[in-house]
């Protein structure tokens, strides 16, 4: 977050003739485990944060003293969610959009920013101690991260400044991380296989469609019996200018039992595989090396992971079992009525 400190002079410290008790740098932002929920409608993030951290200041809360005069620059960095920055019990005395001394709102106890919009508000804090809740009128936001508190207590110690860094891990902490992690999610690559389940196609499947959308494959894992058509549409629609900042992809085997590369693929450009051999196969986008999905090919297709969603057909016995179940209970009951 880049803040230019205007020359002029915001309203509650000309009032109040003080630089802010507090001054916070508060970035909402999303957390997206596929690139297709990104570019789906207006996004769907797996997760939101303020600062870079999962409920950050929930764990660590802002603290200030009864009467602290607080100024916020907040940012929405989205890429998506309009945010409805809001915090509990608090009026602004003013907001002031996009942080110009000028654009002055008197009053308001929430302010709305879209995708890169930003606001600074400034209050005091209110006599009352206690915890109030940072947070987002969009349920669906707050929900899933972005949510803080700021306590008001009389005993704090004074925290001038809450900068909007993320927090910097060390290598051996990271390591730990990687470790002890029960999921790790990627909007490009495969995430854990609670997140990219990988979606299992039964024999009587001879053709399954990969889509290539916002930078991601979908479905990013699959499992085919040998001989099945794999086949990849590309559905990203900027398809200009080229290297990463286009939508032209491919898939390019990069390990597995054989290689094999599609053509560069513009919209709506398609490219059939038959998976022949039995084998883990690895594949990535060239232009977007970060990009990368995975084709498992078993002649005996039991899945071999805990999670697996199911792919067309593969439940088709199951289906078939239940219906004629429900035939046989129907005619039972014909029966019985006949009977009487
Ligand atoms: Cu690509």
């Amino acid at each position: 977050m880049m803040v230019v400190q205007p020359k002029k002079k915001f309203e509650l410290e000309k009032i109040l003739n003080k630089k802010p008790d507090i001054e916070i740098y508060l970035v909402q932002h999303e957390y997206y485990a596929s690139g297709k929920d990104a570019v789906d409608g207006q996004g769907r993030p797996m997760y939101t944060a303020f600062n870079g951290k999962l409920f950050r200041y929930i764990e660590e809360p802002i603290v200030g003293k009864p009467g602290d005069y607080v100024r916020i620059n907040f940012l929405n960095a989205g890429p998506n969610l309009l945010y409805t920055f809001h915090i509990v019990g608090i009026v602004w005395d003013f907001a002031y959009w996009q942080g110009n001394p000028d654009n002055k709102f008197i009053g308001g106890q929430t302010v709305t920013a879209g995708p890169s919009d930003s606001w600074v508000v400034e209050f005091s804090i209110p006599p009352d101690e206690g915890a109030y809740l940072m947070l987002s009128h969009a349920v669906g936001s707050t929900d899933r991260g972005a949510l803080g508190l700021l306590v008001c207590d009389k005993d704090a110690e004074q925290q001038s400044v809450v900068l909007s860094d993320g927090i910097k891990y060390t290598e051996e902490e990271m390591e730990e991380f990687r470790e002890k992690a029960i999921r790790t999610i990627t909007p490009f690559g495969i995430g854990s296989p609670d997140v990219d389940m990988p979606v299992v196609y039964g024999p009587e499947t001879k053709e399954v469609i990969v889509r290539i959308i916002g930078n991601s494959y979908h479905p990013k894992v699959i499992q085919v019996v040998p001989g099945t058509i794999v086949k990849w549409i590309n559905e990203d629609v900027f398809t200009y200018m080229d290297g990463e900042f286009s939508g032209i992809h491919n898939a390019l085997v990069k390990s597995g039992p054989e290689r094999f590369a599609s053509p560069m693929l513009a919209h709506a450009e398609s490219y059939s595989q038959e998976m022949k051999q039995e084998g883990e196969y690895v594949y990535m986008c060239t232009p977007h090396p970060y990009m990368e999905g995975r084709i498992i090919v078993k002649k005996d297709n039991r899945i071999d992971y805990r999670y697996a969603a199911a792919g067309p057909g593969a439940n088709t016995k199951l289906v078939w079992f239940i219906l004629i179940l429900a035939a046989f209970a129907l005619m039972i009951g014909i029966i019985a009525l006949i009977n009487k």
